[in-house]
């Protein structure tokens, strides 16, 4: 039998994007906020899979390549610390409905195919830093980054030697 992996949806940012926002997050937060999230490693997720089987992961591949979902932009003006979960992120306070769409259908797939969903509504959001479990200091604003997403992705992550590695496995385009 093969070996379970750790998958999610997600969207990426562009290299560019990352870029703006790990030297933004550098001069607007202290060094002891929590743990940083690498720029490779910044993403939305849209549905998280949990630890399944291949055969879980092929039957998702599948369904994921049959959604019809448009390409969409947002604007990246929401930031926010989530202290249970020691998360301070940013997001969008207006998500585009193509987005929550777009979720709410992998989470359905997800769910439909054994992937336990989460019971809190879907909040879009990139993870700046983890474990960040003291008070943080929110900066007033973000630089209104916009994010035009084009696709969506399956990532495996991995952790070795104490860093965590998320390997795109496949694209998707949206719809013009
Ligand atoms: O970076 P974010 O927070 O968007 O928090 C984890 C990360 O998303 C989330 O999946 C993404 C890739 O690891 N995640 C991890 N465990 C989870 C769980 N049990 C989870 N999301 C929901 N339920």
């Amino acid at each position: 039998m093969s070996a379970e992996r750790r998958l999610f949806f997600a969207l990426s940012l562009p290299a560019k994007l990352q870029k703006q926002v790990i030297k933004w997050r550098a001069e607007c937060f202290p060094q002891d906020t929590g743990r940083p999230v690498a720029a490779a490693n910044l993403h939305i997720t849209l549905a998280f899979l949990g630890e399944i089987s291949e055969l879980k992961a092929e039957a998702l591949i599948r369904v994921a390549g049959r959604i019809q979902a448009q390409k969409f932009s947002m604007h990246l003006d929401d930031i926010g610390h989530w202290p249970g979960s020691g998360v301070v992120w940013i997001g969008a306070k207006r998500a585009p409905n193509a987005l929550l769409q777009l979720a709410s259908v992998l989470r359905s797939h997800a769910a439909r195919n054994g992937c336990h969903q989460s019971a809190l509504p879907f909040h879009p959001h990139v993870s700046l830093y983890r474990s960040a479990t003291r008070p943080v200091a929110i900066p007033p604003a973000t630089p209104q980054w916009l994010l035009e997403a084009d696709a969506f992705s399956l990532y495996e992550s991995t952790y070795e030697r104490g860093r965590t590695r998320y390997r795109c496995l496949r694209t998707w385009p949206l719809a013009d």
